[in-house]
């Protein structure tokens, strides 16, 4: 299901700022690769496509951004503007990144390598993969 996981956070008790730590065990799979997205325009929209069997979590390092996610039968607009927040994304979810604040910086950390292969980008083909 799609969900947010907490990510540890340290505030530092001189006041030095906060740091958040992902550890192994947090995600619900094996990390393969780490990509991130940045200096996106604020009309701009990203994804617009489903995985078949990528899982994957987002966070905003930095700014704000909205993830419409849509299981074919609910569609959802989740706003990710914490550091210390993932949203778990999993396999047959379409989503769609939009609303990027200036300076936003969306981290994408995920369950396989890049295959074009497992994408569905186009939205009448991801609801025939539901039925
Ligand atoms: C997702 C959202 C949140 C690569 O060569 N390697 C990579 O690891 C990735 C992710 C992309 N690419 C190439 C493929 C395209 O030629 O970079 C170009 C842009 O990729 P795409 O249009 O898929 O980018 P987004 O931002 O629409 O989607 C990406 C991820 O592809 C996707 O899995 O969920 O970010």
């Amino acid at each position: 299901d799609i969900h947010f996981i907490e990510i540890p956070k340290i505030s530092d008790p001189d006041g030095r700022g906060n740091l958040s730590v992902i550890e192994k065990n947090i995600l619900p799979y094996k990390v393969e690769r780490i990509y991130y997205l940045y200096d996106v325009p604020s009309d701009s929209t990203r994804g617009g496509h489903a995985h078949i069997q990528l899982q994957q979590s987002l966070i905003a390092l930095s700014g704000s951004f909205d993830v419409v996610v849509d299981d074919g039968k609910n569609r959802t607009i989740l706003t990710l503007n914490k550091p210390n927040k993932a949203l778990y994304i999993p396999k047959g979810i379409w989503r769609e990144l939009e609303n990027f604040s200036s300076g936003a910086v969306c981290l994408a950390i995920v369950s396989d390598i890049y295959k074009e292969e497992d994408y569905i980008r186009d939205y009448q083909d991801f609801l025939n993969s539901k039925s």
